[in-house]
């Protein structure tokens, strides 16, 4: 009989067992789905490394809590404090992963960030206009020179108020392209390309010989806006639709573009500051294929493709209908072939679509049902995710053959081999990333937990090695193995470099300063005492501002900050660095803080008072360590 036990072989503990004291072999970025923000693990072992706060507060070290992080959730509709972030993909230097930058996406409010990978970090933010439902995000060009962002629901650009049931004729689709920075990494959006109303989904980008190229999968060409479930199955086959971001540059340099007014909120993070500033940008430049020739070309791909993969090669384009038995695969030099000598079936909205024979391949017959998602080992096979049937097929790309098939726990919705998108795949391991888990672990109430499947893949067949546990739905992954990252990460943050409006440079500087009702506290921390750990002369309603600066600079020695009461929960200080805390008190009395991350054998004792008194007394303004310090003086 086979069980799911049977299924792990005896050596499977081996493969994935890390001894104490030692390190895992890769880093594997997990999107968190519903949760907003990305999660890192060790593999093989499975071990939760960090979240990575990105799109959702996160009151672990106050991000989005603190001044300082605020801006990075702004957006025109204000601060958004939650998304679905579903896709993540490094930074790659002619098609291999670099180590600089990790991107992610968020589904709600239309956005794509920057981790610093030396920091781990979240570092930018850009809202993406003419867009809802970022799901088609964030797939990076083989040099990073753009990251793009795909619209899953079309809607009528500059969110004009039409009827729904006007889909045909005022929804769009659009594609942005938004250019990387080399050095610094910063974001723009270079141009937007207008489709027509249907839905975008998973993509990628060419490379090699298709290195001019961007691939979109597309569903819902039917075009509905309703009970889509059954209306946008109607058609056999949707579309891939192929850009040539090459061309699209030429036309936006050449002019062809019009620029549209809109808006949209572009957050940055500044490292010497220590602190994210927002600005809405005004402007959005849009290319039309009606009057940007050999820009798009669609072909033809069978029943509502979720994404569309490129080998490592760039030859071969995966399409995965996932409604479809059989998983088509597009050659690229066959696509160019077919563009020369036109062998064109129609167009769709003066779109030229290329005769889906021309561009084919062949098809994997008889793959599992519901296929999805396909990663690469670079030794010429390809690993596709079937939904339905819950397993991992492993086929061959020269002659479409199904080599091996592994069942997962189940219904898996991505993989992922580390660089198994790029030119350099490392074909060792594959994670699955599954979107249900019942018998699998010890329940939990009515909400189970979610879960990574990691396989061995380096044999002819595939083997289960583990199940590991991942926080929010983990769509997809990326990973990089360690060596690359592990020697650039930052230790601590220079304090002679800390330009922070707020920095107090040393204990004798610490000091709390009156404006109206306005209160700054300039306070160190260090092993292990605050200074000031005594302040009166506060009032019910002040807007009381804790600028707290970690004094030290050493590895691994970060402070925390809370005071009683306070809505804005914690304060992860690192050394060198300084964070905002505003809290105003509501009522009078005796509110003690304290560092919150058990720095020292004296943690215990680091912690200070507030007196807040009724407002209208006279209580002198006066702090210190125990004694009211004498240059106390109140700013009226
Ligand atoms: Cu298939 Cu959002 Cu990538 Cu999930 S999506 S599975
Ligand atoms: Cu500082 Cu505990």
């Amino acid at each position: 009989m086979k069980t799911a036990e049977s299924a792990v072989a005896g050596d499977a503990a081996q493969k994935v067992y890390v001894a104490p004291g030692k390190y895992d072999e890769f880093y594997n970025f997990v999107s968190g789905g519903f949760s907003g923000n990305v999660t890192v693990y060790g593999l093989p072992s499975g071990r939760l490394l960090k979240t990575i706060p990105v799109f959702s507060v996160f009151p672990e070290n106050g991000y989005g809590y603190s001044e300082e992080t605020k801006p990075m959730l702004n957006t025109t509709n204000g601060p958004v404090a939650w998304d679905d972030q579903h896709h993540l993909e490094l930074s790659q230097t002619d098609g291999k992963q670099d180590g600089r930058w990790l991107f992610a996406n968020a589904n709600n409010t239309p956005r794509i960030a920057r981790i610093d990978l030396t920091t781990f970090r979240t570092v930018e933010i850009l809202q993406i206009p003419n867009s809802a439902g970022n799901h088609s995000s964030p797939f990076t060009t083989e040099n990073t020179e753009y990251v793009v962002a795909g619209t899953r629901f079309s809607v009528p650009m500059g969110d004009e108020d039409v009827p729904i049931s006007s889909f045909k004729k005022n929804f769009r689709s659009t594609a942005s392209f938004i250019s990387v920075d080399k050095s610094s990494g910063n974001m723009k959006i270079a141009f937007q390309i207008l489709l027509p109303g249907m839905n975008l989904d998973l993509s990628h980008a060419g490379k090699g010989p298709s290195h001019d190229w961007f691939f979109f999968s597309c569903y819902n060409t039917e075009q509905a806006y309703t009970l889509l479930e059954v209306n946008a199955s109607q058609k056999d086959k949707d579309f891939v639709v192929a850009v040539n971001w090459k061309k699209a540059e030429e036309y936006a340099k050449a002019g062809k573009g019009h620029k549209m007014a809109t808006a949209y909120a572009h957050n940055t993070y500044d490292e010497s500051t220590q602190k994210a500033s927002s600005v809405i940008e005004k402007e959005v430049l849009v290319l039309d294929p009606k009057d940007c020739p050999d820009m798009v070309y669609m072909i033809p791909c069978p029943k509502s493709p979720h994404g569309a993969d490129v080998d490592p090669t760039g030859e071969y384009i995966v399409g995965s209908g996932k409604l479809a038995a059989l998983i088509p695969v597009f050659s690229f030099s066959k696509i160019t072939k077919a563009i020369q000598d036109k062998q064109f079936e129609g167009a769709f909205y003066g779109i030229p679509v290329i005769k889906y024979e021309a561009a084919l391949h062949g098809e994997v017959k008889k793959p599992g049902l519901g296929p999805l998602h396909t990663e690469f080992d670079g030794k010429g096979n390809a690993y596709t995710s079937m939904f339905l049937s819950s397993e991992v097929v492993k086929w061959r790309i020269s002659d479409l053959q199904v080599l091996d098939r592994k069942p997962t726990y189940y219904s898996v919705g991505h993989l992922m081999i580390p660089g198994g998108d790029t030119k350099n795949p490392s074909g060792k391991y594959l994670v699955a990333y599954n979107k249900i888990t019942k018998d699998r672990y010890l329940p939990t109430g009515p909400e189970l937990c979610q879960s990574a499947q990691l396989y061995d893949i380096s044999g002819d067949k595939m083997q289960l090695l583990l199940d590991f546990p991942t926080t929010g739905e983990p769509h997809y992954g990326q990973a990089i193995p360690a060596s690359m990252l592990k020697d650039k990460q930052v230790k601590y943050y220079d304090i002679n470099k800390n330009h922070n409006a707020y920095v107090t440079m040393g204990e004798k500087k610490a000091r709390v300063v009156r404006n109206g009702n306005k209160v700054d506290v300039y306070m160190t921390a260090i092993r292990s005492h605050l200074v000031p750990d005594n302040i009166e002369g506060v009032f019910v309603g002040d807007d009381v501002y804790f600028h707290v600066t970690n004094l030290e600079q050493d590895w691994d020695v970060p402070h925390g900050f809370a005071v009683k009461n306070s809505s804005s929960v914690d304060l992860l200080i690192m050394p060198g660095e300084t964070l905002t805390i505003k809290f105003t008190p509501q009522k009078q009395g005796i509110y003690p803080f304290y560092c919150t991350d058990f720095c020292s054998a004296l943690h215990q004792e680091m912690s200070g008072y507030l007196r807040v008194s009724p407002k209208g007394s006279n209580v002198p303004l006066k702090f210190g360590t125990g004694i009211v310090a004498p240059e106390a003086v109140a700013k009226q």
